[in-house]
């Protein structure tokens, strides 16, 4: 039985890769988006990535867009992810990275509050609050979401791609396991029964 469960365990750990598969495209906006690879990175850093695969971290223009976001792989668990929204250059005058207008904002309550006077990025996910921002220190560690620019997107086009390996791995051997389990009692079967 405890093969079974932890077959059904790995199966269970390989589903979320699978259909969260990033990069991922919002037709709303036509635009891709992904995980800045690295995991936690300061907010320089993180948009530093972002430019590098051709994009920006994250402009959320509108309420669609930040719920797009957590439907689609930066939701539950509810980690924070950088956002482009900062107030670097004028203390309390928030702009987007992409240089695009603020149209839509959604901070926590009491947000932004520039704690001990060194508040200057912005996270969304703020304490598990689904979507919501603070303002946070730069050098706070955080996973940056890249946003593609116009059109373009990752290359090659990644619903072209099949799936990782790693995740491919997790899936098959928790169906290998399940598939064994079966399978053993099968034959445990037959040879009480002959
Ligand atoms: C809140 C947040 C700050 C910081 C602090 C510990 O201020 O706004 O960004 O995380 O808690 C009181
Ligand atoms: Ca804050």
């Amino acid at each position: 039985m405890a093969r079974i469960l932890l077959a059904a365990l790995i199966l269970f750990l390989g589903l979320p890769a699978y259909s969260y598969a990033v990069p991922a495209y919002n037709p709303a906006t036509g635009h891709w988006y992904d995980t800045v690879p690295g995991g936690l990175h300061n907010w320089a850093d993180a948009e530093a990535g972002a430019v590098a695969l051709g994009g920006h971290l994250v402009t959320i223009n509108d309420a669609a867009e930040q719920q797009w976001l957590l439907d689609n792989g930066w939701g539950a668990p509810f980690f924070n992810y950088w956002v482009g929204l900062n107030d670097i250059v004028t203390e309390g005058t928030f702009v987007w990275v992409s240089g695009e207008p603020v149209t839509y904002t959604n901070w926590a309550g009491g947000e932004p509050n520039n704690s001990g006077g060194n508040e200057d990025a912005v996270v969304m996910n703020w304490n598990s609050w689904p979507g919501l921002w603070n303002d946070v220190p730069v050098d706070f560690a955080a996973t940056g979401i890249v946003e593609y620019l116009g059109a373009g997107g990752p290359v090659p086009d990644p619903s072209t791609t099949v799936p990782e390996p790693s995740t491919m791995l997790l899936l098959g051997s928790g169906l290998v396991g399940i598939i064994g389990f079966g399978r053993n009692r099968l034959f445990r079967k037959a040879a009480s029964s002959g």
